[in-house]
């Protein structure tokens, strides 16, 4: 039996003493995969992963897809990215912020992750803690009158749009053309409904990467009045939880389909080493 303890209000869940490097039988697989569909976050102490063992887990949740900036894939497999903020002869060792503002993973492209996976090999003795809010939870708070007015709509997005496209957030500048064609705009339904539980969920992020433009069919006016009435209603304090890593050996799981995050590395100081591996998961289209 896996253990699990539901540790926020309306989702987290810790997994205790499991050992993600050893074969999953259908029954262990099953469990934690239905603890993952029901908590959105599960965080598991004390592992030991390789790159391989890592992506091996990862792989059971979909294909792997390997980060777009190629200079921080891991050396033992091009699949995990590392996240880091030392210096390594003179060079960064990996991605040093990866999204300290609320986002859901490649929300931007054709296909978002499913779910991301962050394991931990150095943790500082404070900072760096990585904010969750349940989106579901946001949903169901909606008065039915919203819920009706948001059923239909859909937003327009682009990877790191910016009203002002020198913004250094942007990115747009430094994209080469190529990049820039990678990312076109999309349109994504405001409302998502899990593929897997036919849940519904807020599914629109105000952080740069997320890149939203406009609500279709609004005037310029209103799509902003209502985006921000979505922000400040996704950002209240009951649908959040922080998550505090404990140290190296931390694996924490979530659910892009149905939670957006927020890293707040944005601000570590350098002397405070922060290096985790992480893989994302190809998901399916937003519907
Ligand atoms: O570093 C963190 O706490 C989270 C980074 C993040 O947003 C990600 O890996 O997708
Ligand atoms: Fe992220």
């Amino acid at each position: 039996m896996v253990s699990v303890k539901r540790v926020g209000d309306s989702f987290v869940a810790e997994v205790s003493d499991f050992d993600l490097s050893q074969d999953l039988t259908a029954e262990t697989w099953q469990q934690l995969h239905d603890a993952y569909l029901e908590h959105k976050v599960l965080y598991f102490h004390d592992q030991k992963l390789a790159a391989k063992q890592l992506c091996r887990f990862g792989e059971r949740f979909g294909e792997i897809v390997p980060h777009t900036i190629r200079r921080f894939w891991h050396e033992d497999d091009s699949r995990i990215t590392v996240l880091s903020n030392r210096i390594e002869y003179g060079k960064p060792k990996g991605i040093k912020d990866a999204g300290s503002f609320w986002h859901s993973d490649w929300s931007y492209l054709e296909r978002p992750a499913n779910v991301t996976m962050l394991y931990a090999v150095e943790i500082p003795t404070e900072g760096g803690d990585t904010l969750f809010c349940d989106l579901a939870a946001a949903y169901d708070a909606l008065s039915p009158a919203m819920k009706e007015r948001l059923a239909s709509l859909e937003y327009v997005c682009q990877y790191r749009y910016h009203k002002d496209r020198n913004h250094p957030e942007s990115r747009w500048q430094i994209m080469t053309d190529e990049e820039r064609a990678e990312s076109p705009e999309r349109t994504r339904p405001i409302i998502r409904t899990h593929p897997e539980t036919g849940h519904r969920s807020i599914y629109v992020f105000d952080g740069v990467t997320g890149g939203v433009k406009n609500i279709v069919g609004l005037s310029e006016a209103d799509s902003d009045d209502l985006l921000a009435e979505l922000y400040e209603h996704t950002k209240q304090p009951q649908f959040q939880y922080r998550y505090e890593w404990r140290g190296a050996g931390d694996l924490l799981m979530w659910d892009n389909r149905c939670t957006m995050h927020a890293a707040t590395t944005a601000d570590l100081p350098p002397t405070h080493i922060r290096e985790l591996h992480r893989i994302s998961t190809l998901g399916s289209i937003p519907a």
